[in-house]
């Protein structure tokens, strides 16, 4: 088995990293720089054309978009370990999950930093459009907190990739020094993904 994984530190790369250490499979990183462009190099763009990280080589089988990634590595490595549902309704349940984070959530943060944050040049940012985007973040954060409400992880009471998924990204608001307080039952789930060995190994950097 071969499995190469093309990353940069403090990106959406982390939600796969944090994958992969959930999996416990073994993989070769490649490091890549994008301040320094490596992510536009021709050798990678023949890989991934939309020249992002995290991008996956599993086998010769080139995966990219993090939420594809996570649903791949889940069904491939992760049934037999308990971390992903087989197929059925449950495995439903872990993929619309891992979609809505990266379609719904993340185009709501995604409106919401494009037009608020120094990332972004200030003469293509609208400020109605930030405010729009952060009520949508909001609402998001609102739906999370309701789906936790009365469980331990998104599926019910197993942890699962799902939850690996969206708690990563989850991190970036907390990142970003959002108060995420007023949702209890999203903070206390946040605290139970902490907790998780594979978590804080990749957050202590070993
Ligand atoms: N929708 C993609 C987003 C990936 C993405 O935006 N990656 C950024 C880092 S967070 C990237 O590789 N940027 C490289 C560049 O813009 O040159 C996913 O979920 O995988």
């Amino acid at each position: 088995m071969s499995l190469t994984f093309y990353y940069a530190p403090m990106s959406t790369a982390s939600i796969t990293q944090l994958v992969l250490a959930e999996l416990d499979v073994p993989f070769e990183g490649v490091k890549l720089d994008i301040q320094k462009g490596e992510t536009k190099k021709p050798d990678f763009v023949k890989l991934n054309p939309n020249a992002k990280i995290p991008t996956i080589v599993h086998d010769g089988a080139v995966i990219w978009e993090s939420a594809a990634i996570t649903m791949y590595l889940g069904e491939t490595f992760g049934v037999d370990k308990g971390l992903y549902p087989a197929p059925g309704p449950k495995r439903g349940d872990a993929m619309k999950w891992i979609v809505w984070t990266n379609v719904t959530f993340g185009d709501a943060v995604g409106r919401w930093t494009r037009n608020t944050t120094s990332w972004y040049p200030a003469e293509q940012q609208n400020a109605k459009a930030g405010e729009a985007g952060l009520a949508d973040v909001h609402n998001c954060l609102r739906i999370l907190d309701d789906a936790l409400d009365g469980k331990q992880f998104l599926l019910g009471s197993d942890y699962t990739l799902a939850d690996t998924h969206t708690n990563s990204f989850v991190d970036w608001l907390r990142h970003m020094k959002m108060d995420l307080s007023k949702y209890a039952h999203l903070t206390a789930w946040g605290q139970r993904c902490a907790a998780r060995p594979a978590y804080l190994k990749v957050m202590s950097g070993a």
